[in-house]
């Protein structure tokens, strides 16, 4: 019993902790399709004890999927996900290929579950995964939202060398052990430094990762008021995605409710205990699954604003977590 699910990217970070996810999940799955480029043809990967070879996608392969999990860039989505959703599989798609799309659900299950299906039930054939620092910041926004509304947030991030997968960790043990090379990964020198600049710059002087920020949080929200204003940074760490936030919100709040209504949220762990010294911090999130959350205060200044820290293990969390999430939504509903 269970579900043909197909993982497309398998070999590389992201895919290889989604198959980690699933069998730490005890997902129902009846069969493991491993899919990557040619390159990685053949490889054999390890599931609940058992091997599979990956291949490489085709129209054929995808005959019997009923989940496939596709997390190998926009370009390989493009191109394979219609064949697959036409194949009858429901694609789950990490990439930033169709997050934007009118009809398309952009989801996070602690935020907007109900978007994956139509009104007869019927999930939708292409479900987005969002971008990793989207994803960690609506978790904690969305009970702040709920119970007061939100008017704005201003966020920057710390974020991790593999936000850019083995390519963006290799060039930060590369460069600490010494080696300079031809062209960086993350476009100037990571070891020791801090770059503000994560993806290419749009025309508005705005980076493609800062504007991720900006629209898919008023998809995910189902809100186009709310106003995102981020700068994305990328430091050398390994193990997660730090945000610092701070939010502007509709109604007067106590700092206390609100660090008791964070606490009991979905997804949600709460680490805010300054004389302990106890905040959230990267090291201490890898290989979780949750969002942590600390360093909660009122803003000095602003009236009904706050500020608060977020990290979150972007290739879980951030990537092959919500993805299973998703997957788990499905159980029982295709
Ligand atoms: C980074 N957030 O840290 C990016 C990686 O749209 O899924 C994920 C890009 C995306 O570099």
């Amino acid at each position: 019993a269970g579900y043909r699910v197909a993982v497309l990217g398998a070999t590389g970070l992201v895919g290889r902790t989604m198959i980690k996810v699933l069998e730490e999940r005890n997902f129902p799955v009846s069969e493991l399709v491993p899919l990557a480029s040619p390159r990685s043809r053949g490889e054999v990967i390890t599931f609940n004890g058992r091997e599979f070879v990956t291949e490489v996608p085709s129209a054929e392969i995808f005959k019997g999927v009923d989940i496939a999990l596709f997390s190998a860039g926009a370009t390989v989505s493009k191109e394979w996900a219609p064949v697959a959703a036409e194949a009858g599989a429901i694609v789950i798609d990490n990439s930033s290929a169709f997050r934007m799309d009118e009809g398309i659900p952009l989801v996070v299950p602690e935020v907007n579950p109900e978007t994956i299906f139509d009104r007869e039930g019927k999930a939708a054939p292409i479900i987005a995964n969002p971008n990793c620092s989207t994803i960690q910041m609506v978790v904690v926004l969305k009970p702040l939202y709920d119970a007061y509304g939100i008017r704005r947030v201003v966020v920057s991030t710390y974020q991790s060398v593999t936000g850019k997968g083995k390519a963006g960790r290799d060039a930060l043990e590369s460069e600490l052990a010494g080696n300079i090379p031809d062209e960086f990964t993350h476009f100037h020198q990571i070891a020791f430094n801090a770059v503000p600049q994560i993806d290419a710059f749009t025309e508005n002087g705005y980076t493609k990762e800062e504007m991720k920020m900006v629209n898919e949080t008023k998809k995910i929200m189902g809100d186009d008021t709310i106003q995102v204003s981020p700068t994305t940074v990328r430091i050398p760490v390994y193990g997660g995605h730090g945000e610092a936030l701070n939010v502007e919100l509709r109604s007067d709040f106590d700092i206390d409710q609100v660090r008791a209504l964070l606490a009991g949220s979905p997804g949600i762990v709460m680490q805010d205990d300054p004389s302990a010294r106890l905040y959230p911090m990267p090291m201490t999130s890898y290989e979780r699954d949750e969002v942590f959350v600390g360093r909660l205060r009122p803003d000095y200044w602003h009236p009904r604003t706050l500020n608060l820290w977020v990290v979150a293990d972007n290739l879980r969390k951030g990537a092959a977590t919500n993805a299973v999430q998703i997957a788990e939504l499905l159980v029982g509903n295709l």
